[in-house]
C-alpha cells in the first residue's frame, strides 16, 4: 500500500520545458486543470498528498518522478540526465527528508532519471536511456542490492524512459508495449499487451485499489477491468505534449 505521494505544481514556465513531441504548445489553463484532477485522483486512492509549489526556474519540475526513487525503507536521490533539469533535486531533497532518514545519492558522472526505474516488489528494472547512463544504473544497482533488492539493467532501444512503455500493476503483472512485449527481462510476468496505437497508455500507475490510466484508451481500460482492476481515467494531453505521462507526475511511497 502507498501512504504518501509527492507532487509539484506545474508553473507558467512549463511551456518552455523540454520536449521531443510535435503535439503543439501546451495550453496552461488545461494543464493546471489536468494537474488538479491528477491530485484529486490520487486522494481518491487514499494517499496523503504533499503538494510542492511550482518553481518557475525549472519548467519541467512538475515531473517529480525523475528526481528520486522512493521505497518503503530508503530513498535514492537521482542525478537527472538533462542539464536543464539537474538542479530540480535541490527542492526534492528537503521534501524527501521529511519522510526518510536513509538517503542515497546518484553521483556524477553517473546520471539517472527516476522515469527509468521500475519497481516490482523486490525487483528493480533500470533503463539505460538518453538520460540514464551506465554509471548511474550501476550505482543504483549497487545501492538497492545492498538493501536486499535485485536490479536488472535494461538498455532501451526506442522508448524515452523505461516507464514510458511499461508499468507494474501488482500480482506479478506488467502492462507492456513496444520493445518490452518480448523482452527477456520481463518474461516471468503475466503481461497486459498494449498495441502500438495505444502505447501511451502503457504508462499507467497502480495506486492502492486503483489503476490510473490516461483517458482515450478504451481497450486498455477494458483489459484492466476484465482482470478485476478498478480504473480512473485522466486527461493527460498537456503533459503528453512535453513527453510526460501519469507516472512522471508523482513520487509514490
Ligand atoms: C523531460 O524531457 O524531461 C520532460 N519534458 C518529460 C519528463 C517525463 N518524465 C518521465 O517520463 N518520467
Amino acid at each position: 500500500m502507498f501512504k504518501n505521494v509527492i507532487v509539484k505544481d506545474p508553473g507558467n514556465s512549463y511551456v518552455n520545458g523540454l520536449t521531443t513531441s510535435d503535439l503543439g504548445k501546451p495550453i496552461l489553463e488545461k494543464l493546471f486543470e489536468q494537474h488538479e484532477k491528477y491530485v484529486e485522483a490520487l486522494k481518491r486512492c487514499g494517499v496523503e498528498v504533499t503538494q510542492l509549489q511550482a518553481n518557475e526556474a525549472f519548467p519541467d519540475s512538475t515531473f517529480v518522478e525523475d528526481t528520486a526513487v522512493l521505497t518503503s525503507e530508503f530513498a535514492i536521490i537521482s542525478n537527472p540526465g538533462a542539464e536543464a533539469r539537474n538542479r530540480e533535486i535541490e527542492e526534492i531533497v528537503p521534501a524527501v527528508k521529511k519522510f526518510y532518514e536513509k538517503l542515497y545519492y546518484i553521483d556524477g558522472p553517473g546520471t539517472l532519471d527516476g522515469g527509468d526505474v521500475l519497481q516490482a516488489e523486490k525487483n528493480f528494472y533500470v533503463g539505460i536511456s538518453d538520460r540514464t547512463n551506465e554509471e548511474g544504473a550501476r550505482q543504483f544497482k549497487e545501492i538497492v542490492e545492498k538493501e536486499g533488492y535485485e536490479a536488472t539493467i535494461v538498455p532501451l532501444k526506442e522508448f524515452f524512459h523505461l516507464k514510458t512503455g511499461i508499468a507494474y500493476v501488482g500480482e506479478n503483472r506488467m502492462v507492456v508495449a513496444g520493445e518490452f512485449i518480448d523482452h527477456p527481462a520481463f518474461e516471468s510476468y503475466e503481461k497486459i499487451i498494449i498495441p502500438k496505437e495505444d502505447e501511451y497508455s502503457a504508462n499507467c500507475i497502480q495506486v492502492n485499489d486503483y489503476v490510473i490510466i490516461p483517458a482515450g484508451y478504451p481497450e486498455t481500460n477494458r483489459k484492466l477491468n476484465d482482470l478485476g482492476y478498478q480504473t480512473i481515467e485522466l486527461e493527460m494531453s498537456e503533459f503528453r505534449k512535453h513527453d510526460g505521462g501519469l507516472s512522471c507526475l508523482s513520487l509514490r511511497f
